[in-house]
């Protein structure tokens, strides 16, 4: 067998981990909560308790400053997406007030190779994505609300994660979701 066949494309079996790890995860809660709404709530909060711990590796390995405003805010996340889930998202459809914007994925590593069954259709699948987002936030005093606008997994051309600035907080502790 030679050489090149039996390399492996890292960047691919890294991608391909993630799916598979956080397929078994949801498969996981969808056996122990046996309602939907429960585990698009479980998984929010899955991604808020990590988002609370990301920020201090994603502020340590970039050396990022505090933002300037939510532009800034925007392409940092931006920058994280590609940091820990290997894509690079479009910012778009900014609200005329300036204050929420979205994250559109072409690809979207969490869902490759996967197909929700019609009885989770209401299935938030990527919501851990939404929860990182306000956590990791929240930790530099900004109160955001995140959601899933389109999702692949509904047949939407792209996942479009939306994220609206609610209030810069005032040395706030995190609010204990853990
Ligand atoms: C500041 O103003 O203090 C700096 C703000 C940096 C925000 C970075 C947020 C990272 C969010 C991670 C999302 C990852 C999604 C996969």
């Amino acid at each position: 067998m030679s050489r090149a066949s039996t390399r492996f494309d890292t960047k691919k079996v890294n991608s391909e981990l993630v799916t598979l790890t956080y397929g078994a995860l949801v498969a996981q809660m969808i056996k122990d909560l046996d309602n939907t709404e429960d585990v698009s709530k479980q998984l929010e909060r899955l991604g808020y308790n990590m988002g609370i711990r990301l920020i201090e590796d994603f502020l340590a390995k970039t050396g990022t400053g505090r933002c300037l405003d939510l532009k800034d805010t925007a392409d940092k996340i931006q920058s994280a997406f590609r940091m820990y889930l290997g894509v690079q998202p479009n910012v778009a459809n900014w609200s005329a007030a300036g204050d929420e914007f979205s994250f559109i994925l072409d690809s979207n590593p969490l869902t490759d190779l996967v197909e929700l069954p019609d009885e989770l259709k209401n299935l938030k699948y990527c919501n851990i994505i939404c929860g990182v987002i306000r956590g990791a936030l929240e930790m530099v005093q900004l109160d955001v609300q995140s959601w899933i606008v389109q999702d692949q997994l509904k047949g939407d051309q792209n996942t479009e994660v939306r994220v609206k600035f609610i209030r810069r907080l005032e040395d706030a502790m995190p609010a204990g979701e853990d």
